[in-house]
């Protein structure tokens, strides 16, 4: 629980994972600091505004009384620091750690001795041993395990869900020292109601977060990979999964799509392939997966080459829109987008084609899906939002659509109304 004296905590970014923690802690009762170095964020939250676009956060900060800032130098007075910088993959899918090395040099010369540095930062197994303690201690003022303390609590944000949130997801947590494990656990059971493992050691908290997005990775490929010999079958994979699924133990469904995007499921089996690396270890089936799921927008071309050709239509001649360009339903990131892959790869083939993201304006090219459809001859659904989601598939006729390839076969049972209609319909493995 808080000690009498109000404790104060820094958390450094305030992404999709840095602002719901800060917002908890926050109304938990901690004096917080909320540090980014985006200084247009650090505006728009000084004015109240929320950097995401969510109804419930912005709620929330309005009610908040966190101090926002860009100045590295108000850490000197937290207790507790707390690391949810960005840790993507570069150009050639290796792992970047420059925004934690960065925000970790910067920490190391303003934390005060005796506090508690966690990392919720995805981050391979080794990198607090190898990366983040070096770099606290080369000042030569500060000792992990003896004056400064490091844990490893990995985020598990799952961004736009309603129901499992910041303080309700169970954490797995890892430490430098017990000292560490015991300062970290009682801040994490002081806001969250929900399970809180320890681990045996700070590496194998490191590679839990890993561990578990390397297995949704894998299990969308096979799927994937499922779409393109189904198709070929002439079997509703869909269908089958939903078959499958029947089966109340083993079988765990995950569905077909045109990719697999995000700041997580698509980057973090890149930082256990790396790693392993180093051991002189290949993991060729985590390859193999992102392999498949980054060939998933390519394939959808192909699809739509061939429907096209179906119907005497050429890339020249026919209108195309592409629905969404966010990576998941109704939330305005694009971070890793399969739909802006595809996009881009198509006005790069000379495609006819424009878009419409109803959550991320500076991607669309209508303010309205239905003026987006009235100039189309062919849609393809990238982004399974509600608003397309919940259309009439009659709307599509009305506006004069001929075509629809539905890259998250959210229609993929309408096949035959598609076709009632005269609409030429296709969906991934469907
Ligand atoms: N996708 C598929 N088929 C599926 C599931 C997802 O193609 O069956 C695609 C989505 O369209 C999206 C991408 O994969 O482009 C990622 O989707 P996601 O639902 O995994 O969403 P994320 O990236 O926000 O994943 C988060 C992760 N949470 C954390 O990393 C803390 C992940 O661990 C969760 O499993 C996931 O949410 C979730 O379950 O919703």
């Amino acid at each position: 629980m808080l000690s009498d004296m109000k404790q104060r905590i820094a958390i450094i970014g305030l992404g999709y994972v840095g602002l719901p923690l800060a917002l908890l802690a926050n109304k938990k009762g901690y004096s917080v600091i909320g540090l980014d170095i985006d200084a247009n964020k650090i505006k728009k939250l000084l004015d109240k505004k929320s950097p995401i676009n969510d109804k419930l956060l912005q709620e929330k900060i309005k009610k908040s009384s966190i101090e926002f800032t860009s100045d590295f130098s108000s850490i000197k007075f937290a207790d507790i620091v707390v690391l949810c910088v960005p840790t993507p993959v570069d150009e050639s899918k290796l792992p970047d750690l420059s925004p934690l090395r960065n925000a970790v040099e910067n920490i190391a010369e303003y934390i005060e001795t005796d506090k508690l540095l966690i990392i919720e930062s995805t981050i391979n197994p080794g990198v607090c041993d190898e990366v983040i303690t070096p770099l606290i201690e080369l000042g030569g003022r500060l000792k992990v395990g003896k004056n400064i303390y490091i844990a490893h609590c990995p985020e598990r944000i799952n961004p736009g869900d309603k129901n499992w949130r910041v303080d309700n997801i169970n954490r797995v947590l890892g430490a430098d020292s017990p000292k560490g494990l015991n300062l970290a656990q009682n801040f994490y059971e002081s806001i969250i109601n929900a399970e809180i493992k320890l681990m045996g050691t700070i590496k194998e908290a490191e590679a839990v977060k890993i561990v578990e997005n390397s297995f949704r990775d894998i299990n969308i490929a096979y799927v994937n990979e499922l779409a393109k010999s189904f198709h070929l079958m002439g079997i509703n994979l869909e269908n089958v999964i939903e078959g499958a699924a029947t089966k109340p133990f083993a079988f765990m469904p995950h569905h077909p799509g045109m990719g697999v995007g995000g700041h997580c499921i698509p980057v973090d089996p890149y930082y256990l392939i790396e790693h392993a690396k180093g051991f002189g270890f290949d993991h060729k089936f985590l390859k193999l997966a992102r392999e498949i799921n980054e060939s998933m927008p390519e394939y959808t071309i192909e699809l739509i080459e061939d429907t096209l050709a179906k119907q005497n239509l050429t890339k020249i001649n026919t209108k195309i829109v592409v629905l969404g360009q966010a990576y998941k339903p109704d939330i305005d990131d694009a971070r890793e987008s399969p739909a802006i892959k595809l996009y881009s790869a198509m006005i790069a083939l000379g495609y006819n084609i424009k878009r419409y993201e109803p959550f991320i304006s500076d991607k669309s090219d209508f303010n309205s899906l239905k003026k987006a459809l009235l100039w189309a001859d062919a849609a393809i659904i990238a982004t399974a939002h509600s608003e397309f989601t919940t259309l009439d598939i009659s709307n599509y006729k009305k506006c004069g659509i001929r075509t629809l390839i539905d890259g998250r076969n959210i229609y993929h049972q309408l096949s035959k109304d598609f076709k009632r209609d005269g609409i030429t319909y296709c969906g991934i493995g469907v």
